[in-house]
């Protein structure tokens, strides 16, 4: 297959104010480009050159680290410009909006409950929204670039939403105040994608 270093799918300052033009600039032609490139180096002196990302996050454990950083790097950036959305916002829609509910309570408890795993990520890290493999929802955090895909993961599952809490994705704006970055993210979330992540999720 071929890796894939996605454009934006929309201008560097669309998520003004919440997240701000330099930063998405920095974020997406600097380090996800980087993850890209590492990766590319990485994966292409093993076996697994050509193998889906999802295949390579199956077998992690196996593997060396460049390819769980870089390959990490690369999809989670990935997932997360696409349930981004400058017209994004307000609570969850369609079937995944239901399930949040049936799983949560409400949308403001799911709401709390993923600002807290992103918040209380000690360091680097993402906060996630995964379907589990008993097709529940639930909420975590990974260290670095690590993902639910991953073997190694203590939370496995299908993610359907992820939130970057490395400081390079909020600290130009936001500075040492991560909890304010989380609320904002609200205000941005995609959940028509989203809802399409839980609905190839759950099939
Ligand atoms: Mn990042």
């Amino acid at each position: 297959m071929d890796y894939k270093f996605p454009e934006l799918p929309y201008s560097y300052d669309a998520l003004e104010p919440y997240i701000d033009r330099m930063t998405m600039e920095i974020h997406h032609s600097k380090h996800h480009k980087t993850y890209y490139d590492k990766f590319l180096a990485a994966v292409g002196t093993t076996e697994y050159s050509g193998k889906s990302l999802e295949e390579i996050f199956a077998n992690m454990s196996r593997l060396p680290a460049a390819l769980r950083n870089h390959g990490g790097g690369l999809y989670n950036h990935s997932l997360f410009w696409e349930i981004l959305s400058p017209k994004g916002g307000g609570p969850a829609i369609g079937n995944l909006g239901d399930a949040i509910t049936k799983n949560f309570g409400s949308m403001d408890e799911f709401k709390s409950k993923f600002s807290d795993a992103a918040a209380n990520r000690f360091g680097s890290g993402w906060a996630w929204l995964c379907l589990n493999k008993d097709g529940k929802l639930c909420v975590c955090s990974s260290p670095n670039q690590d993902n639910p895909l991953m073997d190694i993961s203590e939370c496995p599952g299908t993610p359907i939403l992820g939130l970057d809490v490395w400081e390079h994705a909020y600290y130009l704006k936001y500075q040492n105040r991560r909890p304010e970055y989380i609320s904002a993210f609200w205000n941005i979330v995609n959940w028509e994608k989203a809802n399409e992540n839980f609905e190839k999720a759950i099939r």
